[in-house]
């Protein structure tokens, strides 16, 4: 037997329980042991019906998706399902945690499907740009209607199992709804062997042998039925980078049309396509770099300082979406400002945000009640001394924030932790400043804080392991991907940002219009181009910085004023009415404004600059090169730990499209030597931005990508 499946004959039922930590993924060794315990199960004499149970969290959520791309290994998860599927033994499948994708093919190939009210199923693989691929497409109607099982695999949404109960995805559901939806536990899966067996046990009575899904057709419906659902869903689907979703409901079409072994076939092939599709491949690195993102260097073994009370100094925006996030993770808050009027804003702002969750129906009043009864608001910083961590939220302005530290350091309880959210000043600065080098961190929030999950941790030169372990555990609780960062002004996600935004105000003086650089930026799949969003945020904010680094720019360096004359003639964007776009009443999504673009012409004319003309296809290379040559720079300075921490840093932050993987994996994608020659050849124009960095040449030299440093 391998080692990742046992197997048991008790009392004439046989046990076969996947035992693969931590989420019992159907990679080859269980296959393997899978595929010898059904054929023990079905030669055993003893044995009259089977029950396939998970051991752990869960019953499986599903292949092993770090698997694919390798050579395959027999035997192929569509050939095992087939085999538990035409054993005959009556096979029960019994669910506890979750059952994803082909950990939820192998329940739909067993002939029953048993499982605890907390469970969840589902058939996720649309978001990794590939379709169920062991029977799914194909066994999931049979059982559903292909109404229901086009819009549960092309949403890839888990099911509860009352709700898949109802719609006919499961036989029959065990235990209390006590607890239902936390995280399955141990009683969940000695409720669950229990009342399995006990299904067992009863339909050997009753007589019910085998039941194959594929010989399932009550369900099916007729044809046409389909036909003008999948219409409707079509044109929806229409411009879909993945080829994964047409191919799901091509898949449904063809088991409402061909015999199952044809469909089979079909659905095999379809699978096949999806995963040597680009967007596949974007979008499995994107899920694989989100969970290693949480992995630091240098804290096995280390034990976090206890996190239980929560103060944040500095109630706007930021510190209200901070306020909320950890509210809503359970934590004790206080919320400090300067004085009662600001105060109340703060309030304010938390209670607004509430307000809209009520409104949505994200949240109920007794929630919302329980929430606040953890919130304290003060009009002074006394009452955070006593924290475990204090957050400073304050503007961004480095005099403020070094007094702000000087005095957290000295008010602060011993042992608490000191973050700074800022988003660009120098964290080894502010622990100075402090006096308490190993207490302080930078735990820099994405706005809306309460909702973007991206959480870059900066580790300042002194920060202690213990200190860096609790930003990591805090991130988890509050439901965010943390990336480590090294102190750097604008740390990972700022300055891979501030390159992109580099390339296009050089395509913007050049010659290119921001209408121009949007679209193409909205065309390589971005939701909003650079100057949207610049317009979005207020183009006061990165003046600022771009004053604040006047001095110490390279007069070498060169340097696009566009963006300062507009700020000079008061278009800030969204808030004054105008910036790169012209935002009226009928217009507040904004319009193209000549006046901008006679702005522009007479910058260049005053510069002896010719307009040239520049395709949407150089303007999305050259900002994609920006980004690489960036992230690349900032491997190389060890800001970055790791390539794919700069793509979860670009796909959280600023909404670089998922299904593209990040600027790291595009440039593997597009080979290393390729991506080096280009940069090369742009040089001459603007070495800091363009000039590639020796890691580039490393690796190439290696014949490595960049994956090969994800480790
Ligand atoms: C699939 O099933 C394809 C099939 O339809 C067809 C195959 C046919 C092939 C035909 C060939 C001819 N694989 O998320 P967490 C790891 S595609 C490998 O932090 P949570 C994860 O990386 C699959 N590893 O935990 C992490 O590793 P670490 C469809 C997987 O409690 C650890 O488990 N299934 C894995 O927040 C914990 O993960 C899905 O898309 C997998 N499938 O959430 C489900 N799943 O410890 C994907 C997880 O080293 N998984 N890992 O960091 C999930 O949604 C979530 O992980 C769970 C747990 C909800 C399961």
């Amino acid at each position: 037997m391998g080692e990742t499946v046992s197997f048991d004959v008790a009392d004439g039922i046989a046990l076969i329980t996947l035992d693969n930590p931590p989420v019992n993924a159907l990679g080859a060794a269980m296959r393997q042991g899978l595929e010898r315990a059904m054929r023990a199960a079905t030669a055993h004499p003893a044995a009259q019906a089977v029950v396939i149970i998970g051991a752990g969290r869960g019953f499986s959520a599903g292949a092993d998706i770090a698997e694919f791309g390798q050579p395959a290994q027999a035997p192929a998860l569509p050939d095992l399902c087939n085999l538990i599927e035409a054993c005959p033994k009556p096979v029960i499948a019994a669910i506890h945690g979750v059952a994803l994708g082909g950990g939820y093919e192998l329940a739909l190939a067993a002939h029953y499907r048993v499982a605890h009210v907390a469970a969840r199923i589902g058939l996720p693989e649309v978001t990794l740009g590939i379709i169920p691929g062991a029977g799914g497409t194909q066994r999931t109607p049979r059982l559903a209607g292909p109404v229901v099982a086009l819009e549960l695999m092309t949403k890839g949404l888990p099911l509860p199992a009352r709700r898949a109960a109802d719609l006919g995805l499961l036989d029959h559901l065990v235990g209390s709804a006590e607890g239902e939806g936390d995280s399955a536990g141990q009683g969940e899966a000695d409720a669950l062997r229990a009342g399995a067996i006990a299904y067992a046990k009863d339909l050997l009575a009753k007589g019910r042998g085998p039941r194959p899904t594929r010989q399932i057709t009550g369900r099916m419906g007729d044809v046409l039925a389909y036909e003008t659902a999948v219409e409707r869903f079509r044109e929806r689907a229409r411009g879909n980078p993945s080829p994964a979703p047409g191919k799901i409901a091509d898949c449904v079409e063809a088991a409402l049309l061909l015999p199952p072994d044809a469909a089979m076939s079909f659905e095999r092939t379809a699978f096949e396509d999806c995963l040597a599709s680009p967007a596949s491949a974007g979008l499995r690195h994107a899920f694989m770099a989100e969970r290693r993102a949480a992995k630091f260097p240098g804290l096995a073994g280390i034990t976090p300082r206890p996190v239980q009370t929560i103060g944040i100094a500095g109630g706007g925006m930021m510190g209200a979406g901070i306020a909320v996030a950890c509210l809503d993770a359970g934590f004790k808050v206080t919320v400090s400002e300067v004085n009662a009027l600001e105060m109340g804003h703060a309030e304010d702002r938390i209670v607004a945000i509430y307000g809209r969750a009520l409104s949505r129906g994200k949240l109920d009043e007794a929630a919302l009640t329980g929430r606040l009864s953890r919130l304290t608001m003060c009009d002074s910083l006394s009452p955070l001394v006593d924290s475990d961590l204090v957050i400073e939220a304050i503007s961004e302005d480095m005099t403020a924030k070094s007094d702000l530290f000087a005095i957290l350091g000295e008010a602060v309880r011993p042992g608490a932790i000191l973050a700074t959210n800022t988003s660009y000043l120098d964290v080894n600065a502010l622990a100075r400043q402090s006096g308490r080098l190993a207490d302080v961190i930078g735990l820099h929030f994405f706005s809306p804080a309460h909702r973007q999950r991206l959480l870059e941790v900066v580790v300042a030169d002194h920060s202690a392991p213990e200190v860096v372990a609790s930003a990591v555990a805090l991130a988890r609780k509050l439901g965010k991907i943390p990336i480590r960062s090294g102190v750097s002004d604008g740390f990972i996600a700022n300055r891979v940002l501030s390159a992109y935004r580099t390339a296009a105000d050089h395509l913007l003086e050049e010659g290119a219009t921001p209408y121009q650089i949007d679209a193409a930026m909205r065309d390589f799949g971005f939701a909003m181009g650079p100057y949207q969003v610049l317009d979005m945020v207020g183009l006061d904010i990165s003046w600022a910085r771009r004053k604040r680094l006047e001095a110490s720019r390279d007069p070498a360096e060169r340097y696009v004023a566009i963006g300062d004359l507009m700020c000079r003639a008061g278009r800030l964007g969204q808030k004054a009415g105008r910036g790169y776009y012209r935002y009226t009443r009928s217009a507040p999504r904004g319009v193209e404004d000549p006046a901008l673009l006679a702005l522009i012409e007479s910058y260049r004319a005053e510069h002896g600059i010719t307009a040239r003309h520049v395709t949407g296809d150089e303007i999305s290379r050259r900002c994609l090169l920006a980004m690489i040559a960036e992230g690349a720079r900032l491997l190389d300075e060890g800001v970055a730990q790791r390539p794919s921490d700069i793509d979860v840093a670009m796909l959280h932050g600023f909404g670089f499209p998922r299904w593209r993987g990040g600027p790291m994996k595009q440039a593997d994608l597009q080979g290393l030597l390729q991506v080096h020659n280009a940069l090369v050849k742009l040089t001459p124009e603007a070495p800091f931005l363009w000039q590639p960095s020796p890691i580039l040449k490393e690796l190439i030299k290696n014949g490595e990508r960049f994956d090969t440093l994800n480790g």
